[in-house]
């Protein structure tokens, strides 16, 4: 191209860079539906990548947050301690991080304190943590109460969210939450 310089109205970089790009990772045991959480928030722009030695799904939207377009990657690595090879790759630039686990898998909860130390040793830094409970439309098969597992998350210095996947309880506000204390500690809000 035989352009000159300045030619363009805005650098290109410039503008790129001028877009609010945001990072979410989920973590969380097997089958305790990060993955559907992904899914549910980004709708369409949703893809799986099962490869064996990947382990990752990748989601993308495009959240307004107060007036602001917030361009949002969402992963979700495999529950499986074989995939903590890609963890550097996954957790670079990570703005949040939820913690999932199932409300009638106790399992799952436990879990919840080895994620937090895999986060204080390999995760990034400055990321906000969160604890999710999910599946709550289980209601008669819970084997922990909400008020027990906020009681926890407190004393973790963690925000806690109850959603649902099947029914949608709880997925809208939880992303809308953590945005926004991601826009506002950017000072974008
Ligand atoms: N009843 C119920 N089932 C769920 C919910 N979320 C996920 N599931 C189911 O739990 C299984 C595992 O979900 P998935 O998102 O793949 O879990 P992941 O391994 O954490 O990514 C699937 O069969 C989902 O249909 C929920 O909120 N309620
Ligand atoms: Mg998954």
């Amino acid at each position: 191209m035989d352009r000159e310089r300045g030619h363009l109205p805005r650098d290109v970089s410039l503008a790129s860079s001028s877009l609010n790009w945001v990072k979410l990772v989920g973590l969380g045991n097997l089958s305790v539906g990060k993955t559907c959480l992904i899914k549910h928030f980004c709708e369409s722009k949703f893809s799986s990548g099962y490869q064996p030695t990947v382990g990752v799904d990748y989601g993308f939207k495009i959240q307004n947050v107060a007036g602001l377009d917030l361009r949002v990657h969402l992963w979700d690595l495999s529950g499986g301690a074989e995939f903590l090879d890609v963890r550097n790759e996954l957790y670079g630039e990570t703005d949040a991080i939820f913690i999932v686990f199932d409300v009638t898998n106790k399992s799952s909860f436990d879990a919840a304190e080895a994620w937090l130390r895999e986060i204080s040793k390999y995760g990034p830094p400055n990321a906000f943590v969160y604890l999710v409970g999910n599946k709550s439309d289980l209601k008669s098969k819970r084997i922990l109460s909400a008020a027990e597992a906020k009681k926890w998350a407190t004393r973790q210095q963690m925000t806690y969210f109850e959603t649902s996947c099947l029914n949608g309880d709880g997925v809208e506000s939880m992303f809308s939450s953590i945005l926004e204390a991601i826009a506002k500690q950017r000072g974008l809000v």
